[in-house]
């Protein structure tokens, strides 16, 4: 058994029936002293979730009602473009000016490499050890040059734990832009001078989800004509409208601290007009979802005298898993069809939901691919198919913890129109 699969075994949130919204028993210590501002209570919360710990989505949702403070900001561009150093002086300026700030620093390196990691810490060592600054580099985890898939929720815990601003500094590069834009409030492309032609081309996607431009290392030759050329650039994409944000070009010397203020003066006033907790507005309904799907899972005494556990939760999404015991054993001695049955159904019923609509099933149709046996874990994903006004259908795998895949299961259900409570 994989210690996923025995991180599944343990998850508490079966024990949570008697206060389901509620955190689980060991989150339950930590959420609080996140949003206490407890620092190391910060520092552990996001090991937890860097380390995927099964909890941490239990924790996401404790927070979830605490968020959308924060102004986040995002700061990417190509690696040496500068960024760290950019970070490391608006730092200095926000701090100036009675701020708290969380800082994650998204390193393309493997997170084998700590040389690059340790290189943005101490870049930004000085102030890191500030009362009112909480720096953190996190592993991108091979999403190429991209934010990793958690930086979300640790942005969501120090939005928590009271930072006023979060910035997040990642490499431009791929898939990364479509992510900031999902995470940062006001995003910040820093280009460094001197962009020939070819990088130009390449740093069309970048401009395109740019909410300031900063043209970095001012003091070089070549910054002004860079600034030229993007606002040029600008002038051909952006035709201006009346209502719209204006780009803005601005040139910073960041080891010199040259240019820093304007730079916070424009990151305020995009703020205000653009607003906080950008990434909530779809993050608000997946906190939802999980909640309610680990409620309905506690509170569903079948799931509980079987066994099951809910892993995991979100908008037409359930996981659970069962670890086999002697009396899930049929007379062949293998896993009996009946408890395969049971896992899918269970994931396909909280899949179903976790809307919020009340869904009762019609119709289920189960495939048996490969046998299990006692002491092995098996873990049921649902996923939506298709969701209409009446009906909605789903699809479940059921696998078992080394990824080979036990059983498929699909399943209908009738939308009722009643809301849980
Ligand atoms: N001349 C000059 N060099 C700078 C400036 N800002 C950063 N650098 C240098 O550019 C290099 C890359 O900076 P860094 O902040 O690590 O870039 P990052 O990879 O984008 O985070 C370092 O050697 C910095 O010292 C600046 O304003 N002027
Ligand atoms: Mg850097």
């Amino acid at each position: 058994m994989s210690s996923a699969a025995t991180r599944h075994a343990a998850h508490p949130a079966a024990d949570a029936a008697l206060a389901p919204v509620s955190p689980p028993p060991g989150v339950a210590g930590l959420h609080r002293g996140v949003l206490r501002g407890d620092r190391r209570a910060v520092a552990r919360a996001i090991s937890h979730i860097e380390q995927g710990a099964a909890d941490a989505a239990a924790l996401g949702a404790a927070l979830a009602p605490h968020l959308g403070r924060a102004h986040v900001i995002g700061i990417t561009g190509a690696p040496g473009a500068g960024k760290s150093t950019l970070v490391h002086s608006l730092l200095g300026e926000l701090l100036a000016r009675g701020r708290r700030v969380g800082v994650v620093a998204v390193d393309p390196s493997s997170p084998l490499s700590a040389g690059a990691v340790l290189g943005d810490r101490v870049r930004m060592g000085e102030h890191g050890a500030h009362a009112d600054v909480f720096i953190r580099s996190v592993a991108s985890r091979g999403h190429l040059g991209g934010l990793s898939p958690t930086t979300r929720a640790i942005v969501d815990v120090l939005d928590a734990a009271g930072f006023d601003t979060v910035i997040v500094e990642t490499v431009g590069a791929g898939q990364s832009e479509v992510e900031i834009m999902s995470v940062a409030d006001t995003r910040v492309v820093v280009c460094p001078p001197g962009l020939g032609d070819a990088v130009q081309a390449s740093k069309a996607g970048l401009l395109e989800i740019a909410d300031l431009l900063v043209v970095s290392k001012a003091d070089l030759p070549g910054a002004e004509p860079t600034e030229r050329d993007l606002r040029e650039m600008l002038q051909l994409r952006h035709p201006p409208a009346a209502a719209a944000w204006k780009v803005p070009v601005l040139r910073v010397q960041a080891t010199a601290g040259d240019g820093v203020a304007a730079l916070v003066e424009r990151t305020l006033e995009h703020a205000s007009h653009a607003g906080h907790g950008r990434r909530l507005h779809a993050d608000a309904k997946s906190a939802a979802a999980a909640a309610r799907v680990f409620h309905l899972a506690a509170s569903d005494p079948f799931a509980r005298a079987t066994g099951i556990l809910c892993v995991r939760g979100g908008p037409g999404e359930a996981e659970v898993a069962v670890t086999l015991r002697p009396e899930h054993i049929n007379f062949n001695g293998t896993c009996h069809g009946g408890v395969i049955f049971a896992l899918a159904d269970t994931a396909f019923g909280l899949a179903a939901n976790s809307r919020g609509t009340v869904a009762a099933g019609i119709d289920a149709h189960i495939t048996y691919q490969q046998a299990a046996a006692v002491g092995e874990t098996l873990s049921a994903r649902a996923h939506e198919v298709s969701r209409g006004r009446k009906l909605a259908v789903y699809r479940v795998d059921v696998s078992r913890s080394d990824g080979r895949p036990v059983s498929s299961f699909t399943g209908t259900v009738y939308l009722t129109g009643q809301h849980h409570a």
